[in-house]
């Protein structure tokens, strides 16, 4: 390559940092948007990502992004609170700047890759290690599969970073720093920030029960011992950012009454979670199926009718068998609230109530009620949806589909030679070449797109709002970046490509639909594997 061309790939490649933080900043604000700006934590972490956004546009130099960045920042530094609530004008302001910034991310990824703004940003991972080049090659691995890690090498630069923005989860090297266990002591001042912890994953070459003692007790969730296989780390960090406050909770929140209902949405949307409050209870059927809750607050003793009787007519319905219900109610006698209890209900809360108590049973009942549902609708390997699940869900895009005459596509998928892959290397490594395909799937789909695993070594995916070409050219660039990744068996590595079928919706029924999408994936495959075709009526 010639030293311009050399050039032109690197600047290229920087200008996508940029615009990486730059999504970062409107993720920032976006969530902001949507619990109100009462969190502050988000404000500050707002600010942060601004200033991170700056220093970048000026490294290398994006004027645009400058600009912009310096814009925002002045707006947030200016703004004034009253009330809890920013200034509407100085709220507009922002929001301006803001939304300067977007029309900038949006002019970049057209004219760079299309599908890219469809790559999911999250918040960040530290990886705080002595070993650069270790922590290096795994960084790399990790944004493969759509996570953003950020290296730390000084425990006082770690500490700052997550003043500014909570990470997701920290990966620490025992040792960080250079002391005996002071990676530990390190992990305990960036705690000591936060009101909910952080999952720590700690690295250390001692094995030891003192070392290991010492990790647990300071809120270490894993702890790897001497050497780490980048895939099975990059997998235990899956699992705890799924499970994070990334997702808030649904609450759907029913209470004749608006003052009590509005006291109990506030207390739910300052500790990070989604209401919908209705005062009416007849409204509660158009409720439960708009907003879709997965926790229901329900008022004993409203006009019309009780809350008892609601939590009966909800619990009709198989599919609200598994959603919690709490009631909430002035009634302090013991043998009533039972009686509530056995007609249908979970929990129950005494008014007046304390915000906290409220958020705390809240978060355990959410929390319960999200794992016992995987179980019932997710395959326990990949964590994906199941074949069953999968099809309920094609079902109800296409009715939504039909509904607000919207495009939708169904995509089938299958690996290629898989059997070769079981007889050459194992089972085992049969499985996270699996696990790790449905990782990849889940960071580089949107939120709004379903992904199943549809059998052996078969997934579906549903892309409701998606023409075909775009679907095509998603697929193709995820198939192109997968086929990239290294497989690590043992000491050695391999590559794995996949062969896809794209249906485009056409008012057939689920099951035509996957059939097509079926005759696609086998007319992929025919034609040599590792490629993307759409069924055309032949
Ligand atoms: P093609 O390119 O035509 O799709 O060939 P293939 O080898 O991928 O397809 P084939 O249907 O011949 O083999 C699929 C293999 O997938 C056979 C089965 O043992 C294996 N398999 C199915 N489920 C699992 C699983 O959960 N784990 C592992 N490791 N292997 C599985
Ligand atoms: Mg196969």
């Amino acid at each position: 390559m010639s030293p311009e061309n050399q050039k032109e790939k690197l600047k290229r490649h920087f200008a996508k940092r940029v615009t990486t933080q730059a999504r970062i900043v409107l993720d920032t604000w976006q969530r902001l948007e949507e619990h109100g700006w009462l969190n502050t934590e988000w404000i500050l972490e707002l600010q942060g990502a601004v200033q991170k956004l700056h220093k970048l546009a000026e490294r290398f130099e994006q004027k645009n992004y400058i600009a912009t960045s310096k814009a925002i920042h002045t707006a947030l530094c200016n703004a004034k609170f009253k009330n809890g609530q920013m200034r509407p004008k100085d709220k507009a302001l922002v929001d301006e700047a803001t939304e300067l910034l977007r029309r900038i991310v949006q002019r970049k990824s057209d004219t760079n890759d299309r599908t890219d703004s469809r790559v999911y940003i999250r918040t960040p991972i530290y990886f705080a290690s002595n070993d650069t080049k270790a922590a290096e090659r795994i960084i790399n691995q990790m944004e493969f599969f759509g996570f953003r890690a950020e290296f730390y090498g000084n425990a006082e630069e770690l500490i700052h970073a997550s003043k500014l923005c909570k990470p997701e989860a920290i990966v620490m090297d025992v040792h960080f720093g250079g002391q005996t266990l002071s990676g530990i002591k390190a992990a305990q001042d960036v705690q000591a920030l936060h009101d909910t912890p952080i999952p720590i994953i700690y690295l250390s070459e001692d094995g030891d029960i003192a070392t290991r003692l010492a990790a647990v007790r300071s809120g270490g969730e894993e702890f790897f011992h001497q050497t780490v296989d980048p895939g099975q780390l990059i997998e235990k960090i899956e699992q705890y950012t799924t499970a994070s406050p990334q997702e808030p909770y649904r609450v759907l929140v029913l209470d004749d009454s608006k003052a009590q209902s509005k006291f109990i949405e506030n207390a739910l949307v300052r500790s990070g979670m989604i209401t919908h409050v209705i005062n009416d209870p007849m409204e509660i059927l158009i409720a439960l199926d708009d907003f879709l809750p997965e926790i229901i607050i329900l008022d004993m003793y409203m006009p019309g009718c009780t809350g008892m009787e609601l939590a009966k007519v909800i619990r009709q319905q198989d599919r609200l068998h598994s959603v919690p219900i709490i009631y909430l109610s002035a009634e302090d006698d013991v043998n009533k609230q039972l009686h509530a209890m056995s007609l249908g209900g979970d929990d129950f809360l005494t008014k007046p109530i304390d915000p906290k108590h409220l958020s705390a049973t809240i978060h355990n009942r959410g929390r319960r009620a999200r794992s016992l549902l995987a179980l019932m609708i997710r395959d326990s390997l990949t964590g994906l949806y199941n074949h069953t699940h999968s099809l309920y869900l094609l079902e109800t895009e296409i009715s939504k589909a039909k509904q607000k005459q919207t495009s939708l596509c169904f995509v089938m998928l299958d690996i290629d030679y898989f059997k070769r892959i079981n007889d050459t290397y194992g089972h085992p490594i049969g499985d996270r070449v699996l696990k790790s395909l449905a990782m990849f799937l889940k960071q580089r789909l949107r939120k709004t797109d379903h992904i199943g695993r549809y059998g052996g070594e078969e997934f579906a995916i549903v892309l409701p709002s998606t023409q075909g070409e775009d679907a095509r050219n998603l697929l193709n660039e995820i198939r192109d970046h997968f086929s990239n990744l290294k497989q690590p068996a043992g000491d050695i590595e391999f590559q794995v490509t996949f062969s896809c079928g794209i249906a485009i919706y056409s008012g057939e029924s689920a099951q035509e639909l996957s059939e097509k999408a079926d005759k696609a994936l086998y007319n992929s495959k025919h034609s040599g594997r590792n490629q993307v075709t759409i069924y055309r009526q032949s």
